[in-house]
């Protein structure tokens, strides 16, 4: 029967786990005998098995109780299970057309079954590199940030129910302290952690830990982070938590959801885009011109903040959405002074973002812990490195001059400059 207590699974043992929950069972079709297992993570903390059947399929996704990539050293809560199928259910209401639906929870067990994103899905970042394009990433991406924010920030709700929801997922405390840890704080100490391709960086990762500018820019973001309880975010939206095909983008693993600046979104998307540009010329080893695949980077770049800016007002100015306690509206009584918060908001955010983005760039992904495989993957280290520091100096840029920066095509020419 379905078990009370924690036990991990195995390839070898989610076949029986699966049989004893009967809708899983029906699903699949057939009996236990039919069904295909395989582990298939390949990101940092989790497990994830995709299982197949004679008529139907599914994949389940348990958490450990510690990080996957580090190991039993680095405990880490096994309610992120449960954080990130509220996220996903959450977020699911107000965005269907592009998060996977959600079949099953085992709290007990940190499981969930979800939606297979079968082939031709594939992780974005690996598209990115591969040097494939896709249509429609700008206009599913900004639909899917400006409803999933849009509708659960005081745009939208009353802070009666937004306090609830606030209160809620403050449980996720530790994936919260995970972040600050790895993105605020060790990129710019001495941490046993951080590692960069050495010793090309060595000089470029100390003037980070020598640049006292620099590091009161991130204090401030890491205060906005840890207080500002503006939207329910997914948390970790870098390209590796987006599947995609030419037709379809769904948005995977928000296991590090809470009530967060919206900017730390938009921003580590936006951010993983710069970082998928910057990488490109360490992928030209196939003979590809890549230079138009890097235009194309940059365009999804821009249309993306342009679009997410364009639905999020269309949500705000519909009154039939407008019901949220921040914008009451007998005090908002004229178009003028409507049309001018807006404004103020979308300046703000759009500055958060640009944070944002520079802060996710340098940290885990040039010289803190976690890397990408956009740069992982040029093998020749001379190269590698004059890639992540363009991308190192448009980030140190970007969280200087952020406040000065008036639109995204001012950000795409700084990303040029470089
Ligand atoms: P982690 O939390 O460890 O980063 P992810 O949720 O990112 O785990 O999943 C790891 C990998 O598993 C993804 O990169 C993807 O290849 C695969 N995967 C996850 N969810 C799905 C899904 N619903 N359909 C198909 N593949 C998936
Ligand atoms: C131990 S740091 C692991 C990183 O991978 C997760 O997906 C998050 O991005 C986290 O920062
Ligand atoms: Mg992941
Ligand atoms: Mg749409
Ligand atoms: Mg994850």
């Amino acid at each position: 029967g379905k078990a009370t207590t924690f036990r991990p699974l195995s390839e070898n043992t989610v076949a029986d786990y699966v049989q004893s929950v009967s809708h899983l069972a029906k699903r699949l079709g057939g009996s236990k005998q039919d069904w295909a297992v395989k582990e298939v993570g390949d990101g940092n903390l989790n497990f994830v098995y995709i299982v197949t059947g004679a008529s139907g399929s599914f994949v389940l996704k348990q958490a450990l109780p510690y990080v996957r990539c580090v190991g039993d050293s680095w405990p880490l809560s096994l309610e992120r299970a449960y954080f990130e199928v509220t996220a996903l259910q959450e977020h699911g209401k107000h965005c269907p057309e592009h998060v996977p639906e959600v079949y099953h929870f085992d709290h007990p067990m940190a499981l969930f079954a979800m939606r297979y994103l079968a082939p031709p899905h594939i992780i974005l970042r690996k598209g990115l590199i591969a040097g494939t394009k896709y249509p429609l990433l700008a206009e599913h991406m900004s639909d899917y940030m400006a409803r999933t924010l849009f509708n659960t920030s005081l745009l939208a709700t009353s802070t009666t129910e937004h306090k609830a929801a606030v209160a809620k997922f403050c449980g996720n405390v530790e994936l919260c302290r995970l972040t600050e840890q790895v993105v605020f704080t060790e990129p710019y100490m001495i941490a046993s952690n951080n590692h960069w391709t050495t010793p090309q960086l060595d000089e470029d990762a100390k003037s980070i830990r020598e640049d006292d500018y620099l590091k009161l820019e991130i204090a401030s973001l890491k205060s906005k982070f840890c207080e500002k309880s503006q939207a329910l975010i997914h948390g970790d939206l870098h390209t590796g938590s987006v599947m995609v095909t030419q037709e379809s983008t769904q948005v995977i693993d928000p296991e590090f959801a809470f009530y967060g600046p919206m900017g730390f979104d938009i921003g580590a998307f936006l951010g993983n885009l710069a970082l998928a540009y910057f990488s490109q010329d360490g992928h030209t080893s196939d003979n590809s011109n890549r230079d138009e695949y890097k235009e194309w980077i940059l365009k999804v770049l821009q249309d993306t903040w342009n679009l997410f800016k364009e639905k999020f007002l269309l949500l705000w100015t519909d009154k039939s959405q407008r019901m949220g306690d921040a914008y009451p509206a007998g005090v908002y009584t004229s178009l003028e002074t409507h049309k001018l918060a807006q404004k103020i908001y979308l300046r703000d955010l759009f500055e958060d973002t640009l944070g944002f983005a520079g802060a996710k760039m340098i940290s885990r992904r040039i010289v803190g812990i976690a890397h990408v495989e956009d740069f992982e993957s040029i093998e020749n280290p001379e190269l590698r490195s004059q890639c992540e520091r363009r991308a190192l100096n448009f980030a140190k840029d970007l969280l200087k001059t952020r406040s000065k920066l008036a639109s995204i095509e001012e950000v795409i020419q700084l990303i040029r400059k470089v």
